[in-house]
């Protein structure tokens, strides 16, 4: 493999720089939130200070999810039921930045990485992803939940290096950052959690320029997952779809 190209598609350098507040106003930082009323609180405090615009997109939150946001001064949009990547959807076509950040509701991802993904999307990359590998994960080690999951994903993840000639490490993971005329160019249509693995496939395809910086994932705070591990085979299954069709 081409050691130029190292760090993604592009080989493009990511420097940790200061979000700008002229960046900051271009970002709109997406989070999928369903059942998250003990998580969004305190993650909405700790997203404010960044001045990036942010929204929620809700998965029929049955413990007030949604209320709280609005009292907390958020637009909130509602999904049409079908799982995270309907979310994901909805949530960029009311964004109105030109910079997307996904970001999970359950305060699994370090809100200070934020600026080192939209500093990669400012330094020429279209989709830039925190790499769990590279940030290590307090989740994907210990059970045999966690090692059919990390392996499964390393897994992916080796198949795709060698059929597109990258060097990637994460391609599951939710917390990362695009273009938005990237992420609507990418048509996608996956409706649950392979929707993370259907936009890089996607992206290779179309030869547009990834890059990973490391990003720490720590235990989802509290509440329930929403991706139970038998539902793995998907994940196998829309893989080879996406990366056949
Ligand atoms: N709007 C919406 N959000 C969802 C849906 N399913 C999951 N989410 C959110 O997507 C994010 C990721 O889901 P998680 O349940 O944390 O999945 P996970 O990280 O694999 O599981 P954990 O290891 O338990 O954290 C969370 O913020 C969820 O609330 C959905 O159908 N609609
Ligand atoms: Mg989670």
């Amino acid at each position: 493999m081409d050691g130029s190209r190292r760090d993604g598609v592009s080989g493009i350098q990511v420097h940790t720089g200061q979000m700008t507040a002229m960046n900051a106003s271009r970002v709109t930082i997406i989070i999928p939130a369903k059942n998250e009323a003990s998580n969004i609180g305190p993650l909405i405090e700790r997203l404010r200070g960044l001045g990036c615009g942010m929204l929620v997109v809700d998965g029929n939150s049955t413990d007030g999810t949604a209320e709280k946001c609005s009292a907390l001064g958020l637009s909130v949009f509602r999904d049409h039921g079908r799982g995270k990547g309907d979310a994901l959807r909805v949530g960029a076509a009311n964004a109105p930045g030109e910079v997307l950040v996904f970001m999970d509701a359950d305060l699994s991802h370090d809100p200070a990485d934020i600026e080192k993904l939209v500093t990669g999307i400012e330094q020429g990359a279209d989709l830039v992803i925190g790499s769990r590998m590279k940030g290590g994960s307090d989740e994907l080690h210990g059970t045999l939940d966690n090692f059919i999951r990390n392996t499964g994903s390393n897994l992916l993840c080796l198949i795709l290096n060698y059929r597109f000639g990258v060097m990637l490490t994460d391609i599951e993971n939710g917390f990362r950052a695009i273009r938005k005329d990237v992420f609507l160019d990418l048509g996608l249509s996956e409706d649950g959690f392979t929707v993370e693995q259907e936009m890089v496939i996607r992206a290779l395809k179309k030869g547009r320029r990834i890059v990973e910086v490391p990003s720490h994932e720590f235990e989802r705070s509290s509440g329930k997952s929403k991706l139970p591990t038998r539902e793995g085979w998907k994940f196998l299954y829309y893989f080879f779809k996406d990366l056949v069709f």
